[in-house]
């Protein structure tokens, strides 16, 4: 029926996709948000960059979690129901709930159903008689968790692999403010970061020699000819990790190898050679601005672990 509504779910978000891909190539400086890099292939390819000699940033989140386990468990204390926001695979929301005290229960929250089966499951199997409880939730919007939590827990937000260097400071300062509210009262949180290093370094972390992370970005473009009805010729693009020296973040851009023009969704969209559309924005942290990030959130820093090389960071954040 023309003109109808579908509330189909895969149809809203095949709209929405449009939706947002016909506004960033519209822009004068072209864009995508990053969050379409995660369809199936997306985050297969995004498994594989983590395992990648190049990408430091998720084995060295984990072996700060196991070497500071203990730590980090006195810190937070015993009885705590660790909310985790976006818990992928669960696999390091297993090695913190090994690590603490008496967890009182696992809250993985995210938009989509499926992606949380997958960590719901890992959790259920290595911390048997935890209770488990998925919250599919938007947690870039406001929600709350009521009657989730068991008794008298508090709540222990978790927020790892420095997602939250995916988001412009001023959404990183909202997404904080409403994770204060979802996990009052007495909540607390904790934050992985990943920290300001060397360039060389950075770039490799982003642009590996295996071209893994070339074909994660590239991706996108091949979601958009799958979904969108786009006619995007992957060899016209190449990928570019670049570093913003002012913004302190490294960028993945998408460049176009040639002048030419594309079609999407009845449009068309010109190229000139060289010009790009920036896919994602992955920012570093120097320990002082994420004081100042956390701050204007309204948390402050109780604690912080770093491993040998300074590398990345993993914060404890209290109201
Ligand atoms: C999922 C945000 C942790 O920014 O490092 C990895 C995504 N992009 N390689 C990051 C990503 C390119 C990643 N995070």
């Amino acid at each position: 029926m023309s003109g109808a509504i579908s509330r189909d779910p895969a149809e809203l978000q095949r709209a929405a996709l449009v939706a947002d891909a016909v506004a960033g190539l519209s822009a004068p400086r072209k864009t995508l948000p990053c969050k379409w890099l995660y369809d199936a292939e997306g985050a297969r390819l995004f498994e594989a960059i983590t395992r990648l000699p190049e990408y430091y940033p998720t084995r060295t989140e984990m072996r700060i979690l196991e070497e500071s386990g203990p730590d980090i468990a006195r810190a937070v204390g015993p009885g705590a129901a660790v909310v985790e926001f976006g818990p992928g695979d669960g696999v390091k929301a297993v090695q913190l709930l090994r690590a603490l005290r008496a967890p009182a229960a696992y809250l993985p929250v995210d938009i989509a159903p499926e992606w949380l089966e997958a960590a719901a499951a890992r959790v259920r199997a290595a911390c048997p008689g935890l209770p488990v409880r998925p919250v599919v939730a938007d947690f870039t919007r406001p929600f709350d968790l009521a009657g989730r939590a068991e008794g008298s827990a508090t709540h222990l937000g978790f927020f790892p692999g420095s997602t939250i260097g995916n988001f412009e400071a001023e959404e990183a300062v909202a997404f904080l403010r409403r994770a204060r509210a979802t996990l009052r009262p007495g909540g607390r949180l904790l934050l992985g970061a990943d920290l300001v290093k060397s360039i060389p370094v950075l770039q490799a972390a982003y642009d590996d020699a295996a071209g893994v992370t070339a074909a994660f970005d590239l991706n996108l473009l091949a979601r958009l000819n799958r979904e969108a009805g786009a006619d995007f010729d992957l060899g016209a693009f190449r990928h570019e990790a670049r570093w913003d020296a002012v913004e302190e973040r490294i960028e993945m851009h998408l460049v176009s190898r040639t002048a030419q023009s594309v079609r999407l969704a009845g449009r068309v969209f010109r190229f000139a050679a060289g010009e790009s559309i920036h896919t994602e924005s992955s920012h570093k942290y120097r320990p002082e601005r994420l004081r100042e990030l956390v701050g204007a959130a309204g948390w402050r820093a109780a604690a912080t672990w770093t491993d040998a090389e300074g590398l990345f960071s993993v914060w404890l954040l209290e109201e």
